[in-house]
């Protein structure tokens, strides 16, 4: 296990920061020090925080070594500056920057060859590398939505997404009864993914696939943004506030959006991405239907009828292959309903994975019997109503930071993010027969 163990982590770091250049070298130093959006670092901040948390967890923590550098650690701690006030900090500069992330990753790799990996709880399964790998590609994730902010002219190509093969149609019945939700068994779960627990859910049903471009310009197009009544007091506030009248960047034709600065024609059967969670509730109550709570959409995503287990993906305990899911920036949008058959769930339930982030109706807390690990700014601090929890990942995201355990969380404002939804309702006694 030891030398296979290591193998995969270093290809896993190695594949991730090969991600990171491609998002740091595909634009100037101008760029990189530029914030594209109030709500973003400048990219040269994640890159340089993305090298702080590596070396503060594997160097000085697993490693014990002596810090590469300690004067920084403040301007790359992200609880004691807003991403706002970022630009002005006396940050590294860009070459500084590669230059640190490389000197901190060459001496990770030197204690990856002699770190013992069953002795603290922080490094057993080669945890603490697994939460770094994942912690950058997170920010791979963000610099992306960067990207997605950033005027001018495009950098970044990919392929188109494949195209559908199957019609995911409508909505699955997913049968009353207990399942396990979270984890005690996946070894790079992170602290709010744990325990394992049972939750027993009455019958409901959910979405096929997630909403469409089409689907959500009809509510649109029946003045969906122009009635107060599928909004709710705080939904209405800042749809008015905010001025909202379609997904963000969608152009005023209607027609198209601009996708990392290319213009397109909006693809009718592609997921809805860019919407905040108002906004989904608002489509959701005008369809006569509701967001799944998390409960509903790890069932769905996990439960597997015929053994009663919970799977690790919904279609099954593989890890991710291209044939499943449209994750990890493969393409630069989301797949249309449809294209990820191989993907689907045991009782037909597509692209839960990949694509889009889920909005779900739940606020973000501990599962019962949750423990801070290994530190509470990871997840617990960010319990609370606050948050509200989206599931499954998108396009943007990384197969090692995506599971149906993982849980992200933001602001019900926010749809700078990959997000979009799919809608859920209870059974009715005569929809069970
Ligand atoms: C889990 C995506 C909400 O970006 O704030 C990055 C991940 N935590 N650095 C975030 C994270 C610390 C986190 N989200
Ligand atoms: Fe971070």
């Amino acid at each position: 296990m030891t030398r296979d163990l290591r193998l995969t982590v270093a290809a896993e770091l190695e594949r991730t920061r090969a991600r990171t250049e491609v998002l740091t070298e595909a634009v100037d130093d101008a760029d990189l020090i530029r914030q594209h959006s109030p709500l973003m670092s400048p990219l040269v901040w994640d890159l340089a925080h993305v090298g702080n948390q590596e070396e503060l967890w594997l160097v000085r923590d697993v490693g014990g070594r002596d810090p590469v550098r300690r004067d920084i650690d403040e301007l790359y701690d992200a609880f004691k500056h807003p991403r706002r006030d970022r630009p002005a900090l006396p940050l590294l500069n860009p070459a500084e920057a590669r230059a640190y992330v490389r000197q901190v990753r060459d001496k990770a790799m030197d204690i990856l060859d002699t770190v013992r990996m069953d002795g603290r709880p922080l490094v057993a399964d080669g945890f603490a590398f697994g939460m770094i790998v994942q912690h950058e590609q997170q920010h791979d994730e963000t610099m992306l939505a960067t990207h997605q902010l950033r005027a001018g002219a495009p950098v970044l190509t990919a392929p188109a997404p494949p195209p559908a093969t199957a019609a995911p149609r409508g909505e699955v019945l997913i049968p009353a009864g207990p399942f396990t939700m979270g984890t005690d068994v996946e070894p790079w779960a992170l602290d709010n993914e744990r325990p394992a627990h049972r939750v027993d859910l009455p019958a409901y049903f959910i979405d096929a696939a997630p909403v469409t471009n089409a689907a959500y310009a009809e509510f649109i197009a029946a003045g969906g943004y122009d009635d107060p009544r599928w909004w709710g007091e705080d939904g209405w506030a800042h749809r008015t506030t905010a001025g909202l009248t379609a997904p963000a960047h969608w152009n005023r034709d209607g027609e198209t959006y601009t996708r990392f600065g290319r213009v397109e024609r909006i693809v009718p059967d592609e997921p809805v991405v860019h919407v905040c969670w108002y906004e989904a509730r608002a489509y959701a109550r005008w369809a006569g239907r509701r967001l799944p709570t998390e409960a509903e959409w790890e069932k769905a995503a996990r439960f597997d009828p015929a053994t009663g287990r919970s799977r690790r993906f919904p279609w099954g305990d593989d890890p991710p292959e291209s044939r499943h899911a449209n994750l990890g920036q493969r393409h630069l949008s989301p797949a249309p309903a449809g294209a990820y058959p191989d993907g689907a769930s045991p009782l037909g339930v597509h692209q839960l994975i990949g694509d889009v982030w889920e909005w779900t109706d739940s606020d973000f807390h501990g599962y019962p019997g949750f423990r801070a690990f290994p530190y509470r700014e990871y997840s617990e601090v960010f319990f609370g109503p606050d948050y509200k929890v989206l599931r499954g990942g998108s396009f943007g995201t990384d197969a090692a930071a995506c599971r149906g355990t993982f849980r992200n969380w933001d602001y019900p404002i926010r749809r700078q993010i990959f997000s979009g939804f799919r809608c859920a309702r209870d059974a009715r006694p005569e929809d069970l027969g």
